[in-house]
C-alpha cells in the first residue's frame, strides 16, 4: 500500500473529505503502526535518563521527520488541498516540563535513539503539566493544561510497580511513548502515574487539596512548595518516580538473569538535576532486598549513577528536612542517615561535605556527589565555577569525577522542522550529511561572499517573519511589520534572565523616540515566558511588560518605530514558529547564573544574531563564531562572582548615579503606565530595582543599551549582516545534541 492508499483506508473516505481532525487521527495510527514495526535498540548496557520533565514538544511532525514520511506525507496533503501543519496544529503538546532542562532531556532522548544507543527516559505523567498561562489585565493567570484531552502517542500498559508512600501501598503505572530516533531505531519515555488520580478537585487556576495524595499525586509538575504540605507532595511525587524508576531497572535485570552484583555493566542512570536523587538510596535499598549488603550495595551504586548540575541557584538546589523524609519514606531514612555517616567517618565530620546539615535538612546534590561516579556541568564555563566555586568541597575530595557537558539541542525539530526552507537551501548547498554529522554545516562558509546565497538568507528569514507575524495577528490581534528587526526575548521569566532589562531598554528607546531620536528602521521587542506561580517578582515583569506593550501600540507617535508582543503561553510549539523569525537573539543574563541556555544555540542555528553577557553556552558560542558576529556586553562572571562574595553591589548608587537609568527606572511608575496597571505591582517592581536587585539589573543597563544601539546599527549594513547569519548557521554545528549525547557516552555511559 502507498502511503496515501494507507491514510484512505484508516480514514473510509477521501482525503479531501476529511477534517484535520481525521486526519490528525489517521496520521497518528500511521505513525504507530511504522514504529511498531521499527526494532527496539538492543545492547548490553542501557542509560535510563530519569527527570522530573520531559518537554517534548509535538509529536506527530518530528516522528514523520524520523521515519523519513514527512515530505510525502506533506505533499500528499497538499495534492488533495489540505495541509500538514494544520494537521498538526490538532496535536496537544504535552505540558511535561518548564523550561531548558527539559527541553534537553527531551533532546537527548532524540539523539540517543538516532544514534543508536539503548537508552530509555523516566518521567512522570502530569494530568495538567506545568500549568497553561494566560494573560488577563495584562497579569499571569494560571490554568490547568488539559494536554491529555485528546490522542496522543503515550499508551497506557498493564505495568505496575507497588510504591510505599507514607506507610501505604500505591501502584505506580507505567505509560510509555516511543522515541524513534532519526532514520533509526526507537526507545522508550515511561511515563508513571496513579490510577486514581482525581483531576475534579481542581478548582479556581491551579489550586487543590494538597494532602490528598491518592487524588493529587501527578496532577501537576511543580505544585506550589511554599508551605509544608506544598514540600511534602514534591517529596512524594519525586519518591514515586525513582521507586518505580528502581523497581523497573532492577526488574529488567532480574528478567535477563544479569548478576545484581555487577549491576554497573549493564546499567547507568543519568540523575537530571536534584528531583531523581532519591534513586539512590531506593537502589541501595532494593539491592538490600536482594540479599546484598549496604555497603556492598552503596558501592554498586555508587558505579551506576552519574549526575548533572543544571543551576548553581540557592532557590534550585533542594534541602528537604530529614523530618519531611521521615514522614513520606521512612524506610529510606536509615539508608539516607547510613550514607551520612559514612560521609561523616570518611571526612572527619567537615560539614562542607555532610549529606545532613546541622539543621536536619537532607542536601540531594551532596548525596548525588558523593554517590555518583560522573558529576557534570552543562557548559565548560558552568563547569569551571562548579568546580573552583559552588561544588568547590567535593571538587577538592573527588577531581575525577568532575567533568563538562556542553548542552546541545536536535537540529530535527529546531531546524528540520521548524524551518523547512532554511532546511532545503543548505541540503541544496551543502548536501543532507549535517543532518547526521552537524560539524558538516560549516562547509556553509564556503559561501561566504556569495551574495545570491547570502539573499536567499535574508529572504528566508523575512518568510519566517511574515509567518510569525500573521500567527501573530491571529493568535493576539497585534500587527507586526516583517521588515522590522524582530529582537526576541523567550525562555522562563526570572530575574537573573533580566528580562526585566529589555523592558528598561525599552522604556529607554520609547522616551528616546517621543524626543525625536528615531530609529534608522522600526523595532519589534517579542517576549515569551511563564513566571512560577508563586514568584511574585517575575510577575511583576511581565506586568511591566503587558503594560508597555499596551502603551507603546496604542501611541501613533511611537507605534510606527516601536512594537512589543509578549506572546502568551510560551511552549514548543510556539519557540518552533518564534525562533526562525529572529534577527536578534536576548541573552541577557547576569553573567555566572546561567549554567547553559540552549535557546541561544536555536536561535544561533536559525541564523539569528546573540546580543548577550559572557555567560553559560554564550562564551562557546563568541569563541565559534568570533567577535564580529555576536554582542557581547557586560560585566564577566569573576566580576560578577566578586560583587556577591563582597556584597559591593548597591543598586541604588547606580540608580542615583546616571540620569538615563534613574529615568527609564522611574518611568516603571509613571502615570501613564499606572493608568494602564496595577500600582502596586508597578510600585514594588520599581522598588525592587533600586534597593535591591539581587541580579544586578542596573549595573549592566547602560553597556547593554550601548551593545544593543551597535546591533541595530549594524543591522542596517545588510551585507554585512547576513554573513553574520552565515556565520553563525555555519558554526552551529558543536551544539547538536548529537555531539553531546557522543560526549556522554564516551566519558559516562559506556554503553554497549
Ligand atoms: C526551576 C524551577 C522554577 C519553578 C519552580 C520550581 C523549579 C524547579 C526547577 C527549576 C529548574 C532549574 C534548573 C534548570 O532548568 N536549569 C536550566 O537547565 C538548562 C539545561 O541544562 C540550562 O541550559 C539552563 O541554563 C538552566 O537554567
Amino acid at each position: 500500500m502507498t502511503l496515501q492508499e494507507e491514510l484512505v483506508s484508516l480514514l473510509h473516505k477521501e482525503i479531501k473529505d476529511a477534517a484535520d481532525s481525521e486526519l490528525y487521527e489517521a496520521c497518528l495510527e500511521i505513525v504507530r503502526q511504522r514504529s511498531e514495526q521499527i526494532p527496539t535498540v538492543q545492547g548490553t548496557k542501557k542509560v535510563y535518563y530519569i527527570s522530573a520533565e520531559f518537554l517534548t514538544g509535538k509529536q506527530l511532525g518530528k516522528n514523520l521527520i524520523n521515519l523519513g514520511l514527512f515530505d510525502e506525507m506533506d505533499r500528499i496533503l497538499k495534492d488533495n488541498g489540505k495541509s500538514l501543519e494544520s494537521v498538526e496544529a490538532i496535536e496537544k503538546e504535552p505540558s511535561l516540563g518548564n523550561g531548558g532542562l527539559g527541553r534537553l532531556a527531551a533532546c537527548f532522548l532524540d539523539s540517543i535513539a538516532t544514534l543508536n544507543l539503548p537508552g530509555d527516559g523516566i518521567g512522570l505523567r502530569y494530568h495538567y503539566g506545568l500549568f497553561k498561562q494566560q494573560f488577563i489585565d495584562h497579569k499571569q493567570h494560571e490554568i490547568p493544561d488539559e494536554w491529555l484531552d485528546g490522542s496522543n502517542m503515550v499508551r497506557k500498559t498493564d505495568i505496575t510497580f507497588p510504591v510505599q508512600l507514607a506507610g501505604k501501598t500505591y501502584h505506580s503505572r507505567m505509560y510509555d511513548m516511543d522515541v524513534i530516533g532519526y532514520k533509526g531505531n526507537k526507545n522508550t519515555l515511561h511515563l508513571f502515574d496513579l490510577d486514581t488520580i482525581d483531576e475534579s478537585i481542581v478548582h479556581d487556576g491551579i489550586q487543590f487539596d494538597k494532602t490528598n495524595i491518592e487524588k493529587n499525586l501527578t496532577l501537576f509538575l511543580y505544585p506550589d512548595d511554599s508551605d509544608r504540605d506544598g514540600q511534602l507532595l514534591r517529596i512524594y511525587q519525586q519518591y514515586f518516580m525513582v521507586s518505580s524508576a528502581a523497581q523497573l531497572i532492577i526488574h529488567k535485570e532480574k528478567e535477563a538473569g544479569h548478576d545484581l552484583h555487577r549491576l554497573d555493566q549493564y546499567v547507568a542512570v543519568q540523575i537530571n538535576d536534584t528531583h531523581p536523587s532519591m534513586v539512590i538510596p531506593e537502589l541501595i535499598r532494593l539491592l538490600m532486598m536482594e540479599g546484598i549488603p549496604m555497603k556492598r550495595a552503596a558501592d554498586i551504586v555508587n558505579n551506576v549513577c552519574a549526575y548533572t548540575n543544571h543551576t548553581i541557584l540557592a532557590e534550585a538546589l533542594e534541602k528537604w528536612p530529614l523530618d519531611y523524609l521521615g514522614e513520606v519514606v521512612p524506610h529510606l531514612l536509615p539508608i539516607i542517615e547510613g550514607l551520612d555517616y559514612a560521609a561523616y567517618c570518611a571526612f572527619s565530620g567537615n560539614p562542607d561535605l555532610m549529606i545532613i546539615d546541622e539543621q536536619n535538612r537532607v542536601h540531594m546534590a551532596k548525596m548525588d556527589m558523593h554517590y555518583s561516579r560522573s558529576i557534570n556541568g552543562v557548559a565548560a564555563l558552568h563547569t569551571e565555577i562548579l568546580k573552583n566555586q559552588e561544588l568547590k568541597p567535593f571538587y577538592n575530595i573527588y577531581p575525577q569525577r568532575f567533568n563538562n557537558k556542553t548542552n546541545g539541542i536536535t537540529f530535527r525539530r529546531f531546524l528540520m522542522h521548524s524551518n523547512p526552507q532554511l532546511t532545503n537551501l543548505i541540503d541544496m548547498l551543502i548536501g543532507e550529511g549535517w543532518k547526521t554529522d552537524a560539524s558538516h554545516l560549516e562547509e556553509l562558509l564556503r559561501y561566504y561572499n556569495d551574495e545570491n546565497v547570502l539573499e536567499q538568507l535574508e529572504n528566508i528569514k523575512y518568510q519566517n517573519k511574515v509567518r510569525l507575524a500573521n500567527f501573530i495577528k491571529e493568535k493576539e490581534n497585534i500587527d507586526l511589520d516583517p521588515n522590522s528587526v524582530f529582537d526576541v526575548h523567550v525562555k522562563r521569566m526570572h530575574e537573573y534572565k533580566r528580562q526585566q532589562m529589555n523592558a528598561l531598554w525599552v522604556i529607554y528607546k520609547y522616551m528616546q523616540i517621543k524626543n525625536g531620536a528615531l530609529p534608522p528602521r522600526p523595532i519589534t521587542v517579542i517576549f515569551g515566558g511563564k513566571a512560577a506561580p508563586a514568584y511574585k517578582m517575575a510577575k511583576n515583569v511581565i506586568h511591566l511588560i503587558l503594560c508597555l506593550q499596551e502603551l507603546i501600540n496604542n501611541d501613533p507617535e511611537a507605534n510606527k518605530y516601536l512594537k512589543v508582543v509578549m506572546i502568551q503561553n510560551y511552549n514548543v510549539d510556539k519557540a518552533e514558529k518564534v525562533i526562525p523569525a529572529c534577527d536578534i537573539s536576548e541573552q541577557i543574563s547576569l553573567a555566572s547564573k546561567e549554567a547553559s541556555g540552549t535557546g541561544n544555540m536555536k536561535f544561533m542555528l536559525n541564523g539569528a544574531v546573540t546580543l548577550g553577557t559572557a555567560d553559560g553556552a554564550n562564551v562557546e558560542i563568541r569563541n565559534l563564531v568570533g567577535n564580529d558576529n555576536i554582542y557581547v556586553f557586560g560585566r564577566s562572571s569573576d566580576e560578577v562572582i566578586g560583587l556577591y562574595n563582597t556584597s559591593s553591589y548597591h543598586s541604588s548608587d547606580f540608580y542615583y548615579r546616571s540620569n538615563s537609568i534613574h529615568n527609564c527606572v522611574d518611568f516603571i511608575t509613571s502615570e501613564q503606565l499606572c493608568a494602564i496597571g496595577d500600582p502596586a505591582m508597578l510600585n514594588e517592581l520599581r522598588d525592587n530595582l533600586i534597593n535591591k536587585d539581587w541580579f544586578m539589573t542596573l549595573l549592566d543597563l547602560e553597556s547593554y543599551c550601548a551593545a544593543k544601539e551597535t546591533a541595530l546599527m549594524d543591522y542596517e549594513n545588510r551585507a554585512w549582516w547576513k554573513r553574520k547569519m552565515l556565520v553563525n548557521i555555519a558554526k552551529s554545528g558543536f551544539f547538536s545534541s548529537d555531539r553531546t549525547i557522543k560526549e556522554y557516552n564516551n566519558d559516562i555511559w559506556h554503553l554497549r
